[in-house]
């Protein structure tokens, strides 16, 4: 296991994230604390799509016959598909799928749903869990066979102009999103290979954990008229014709906790954007015999109008030493600590420790301002949280000019290594083959350099790391 698989387990388990004993492979428990940095984050990603999303709930199985409908689609899923094949002791003389995705549940019902231009654009999402039966070696929110957030949108167009049109909006969003979780990630788009089955094209998002291996957190898929034409799904025009619509779809899922996770945290535990921490602040009274019931009072005070003013706000009063509170809260990854004792009553102050720095420092209490001033605070670690995370992104984007050099610095650093490419596929498979990693996609256009492999004028820069 390396280093930071090693931390990555021990603090799901320490910060009690996922129990990883369920004794299904795969398939893990959210426990309370783990369950809350989802449900923010979904409240951060249910925001930015209901502005013009619709929620929606399919069922979770599929019938054989849907699922096989789209070939392509069903050939890159047939080994990763569960079945049902009984209910009780009857054999079903249909099968049905647990999904794998919701493509071919969905689109049957949206072959009912749309009917004329004027429907159109339609953009619905679910959040839900999708089962895949992974062959690779599977890793707690990183690699799991129930995806148990897996949110998916899936939208249809009138043409091909508003489905490219949504494949960049859907990219907005979600930039949105993972720059409100100080999330870094490259976007590119997917060699043809590596596309999603089915779809015309795929634009995914990679971050790059810890240990120098990327994760792709993100996709969205132009799936152009493919399952419209396998679905049936057309509209009535403006003049009467019947046309097939475009479509697009685009998701994420547990990986989103795993970065959040892996990419903030330290050797202490825990380090949480507030936008997601269960409690942004918590405050620690310090006591002494004397002036103890002053402390707790006012710190019992404090906390209400914290908690009033839409801070999340924990008071640890426990009995037990202030020092085992300081290492929990810091594993835990609270964004802020707040210290208090009977000399800073007197003397109107508090002292703070914010966990993105571990630099304490003592605060005025205000009683007016107080609240901006620890927002301003919880703003301030969001934004350094995030210029840490992108400086390390970027501080592990490498050019090569040759695969000889690409795999040195592979093998050195790691990373994401950034190259001229001529777009061929046999070149592309070639390279991989040399370095033995994946290209993970085509990021700009570049025409002025040469490729890597075959010294053809190059068309992109692509990237290429050791994925996850
Ligand atoms: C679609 N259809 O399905 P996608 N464990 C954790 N996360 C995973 C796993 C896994 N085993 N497999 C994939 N993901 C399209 C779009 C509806 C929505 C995550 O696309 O197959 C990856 O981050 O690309 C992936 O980008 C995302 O789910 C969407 O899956």
């Amino acid at each position: 296991m390396s280093e930071f698989s090693e931390w990555f387990h021990n603090i799901l388990e320490e910060a009690e994230i996922i129990d990883t004993r369920y004794p299904i492979k795969g398939m893990h428990v959210w426990q309370p604390q783990g369950f809350k940095i989802r449900k923010y984050a979904l409240n951060l990603l249910r925001k930015l799509l209901d502005d013009d999303h619709e929620e929606v709930l399919f069922p979770l199985l599929i019938p054989e016959d849907e699922l096989a409908k789209e070939a392509i689609h069903v050939k890159g899923f047939e080994e990763e598909v569960y079945w049902i094949t009984h209910g009780g002791l009857t054999p079903l003389n249909k099968k049905l799928a647990l999904r794998p995705t919701s493509e071919t549940a969905m689109y049957p019902m949206l072959k009912l749903w749309v009917r004329s231009h004027s429907d159109l654009p339609m953009k619905f999402y679910q959040i839900v869990n999708t089962f895949r039966y992974e062959t690779k070696h599977t890793r707690p929110l990183i690699r799991v066979r129930e995806i148990t957030t897996f949110k998916e949108a899936h939208t249809i167009h009138a043409d091909a102009e508003g489905a490219q049109k949504q494949v960049n909006n859907a990219i907005e969003i979600y930039e949105s999103f993972f720059d409100q979780l100080g999330i870094p990630y490259v976007v590119t788009r997917r060699p043809d290979w590596d596309k999603f089955p089915g779809a015309d094209y795929t634009m995914a998002f990679d971050t790059l954990l810890p240990d120098g291996k990327t994760l792709q957190i993100g996709t969205v898929h132009n799936l152009g008229q493919t399952f419209a034409r396998t679905f049936e799904i057309t509209y009535e025009t403006a003049e009467g014709e019947h046309e097939y619509v475009y479509q697009t779809c685009y998701g994420l899922s547990d990986r989103v906790i795993a970065s959040i996770i892996g990419i903030h945290g330290d050797s202490s535990g825990l380090n949480l954007p507030p936008s997601v921490a269960p409690y942004q602040v918590v405050i620690v009274p310090v006591l002494f015999k004397k002036g103890a019931k002053e402390v707790l009072d006012f710190c019992s005070k404090l906390n209400d109008k914290l908690q009033k003013n839409g801070i999340r706000v924990h008071f640890d009063d426990r009995d037990i030493r202030a020092g085992k509170k300081y290492y929990e809260w810091e594993m835990r990854g609270v964004p802020l600590r707040l210290e208090i004792g009977p000399r800073d009553i007197e003397n109107k102050k508090m002292v703070a420790l914010r966990r993105d720095t571990m630099v304490k420092e003592t605060l005025d209490y205000h009683e007016e301002t107080l609240i901006d001033d620890l927002n301003e605070i919880l703003t301030n670690i969001s934004q350094n949280l995030k210029n840490k995370a992108w400086q390390e992104f970027n501080e592990n984007i490498r050019p090569a000019n040759s695969l000889e050099e690409a795999k040195d610095i592979l093998m050195k650093n790691k990373g994401i290594i950034s190259f001229g490419w001529c777009g061929d596929e046999s070149c592309g498979k070639e390279i991989e083959e040399f370095v033995q990693v994946d290209i993970l996609g085509l990021h700009e256009e570049s025409t002025d350099g040469k490729c890597i492999h075959c010294g053809a004028p190059s068309k992109t820069i692509a990237l290429l790391a050791k994925t996850y």
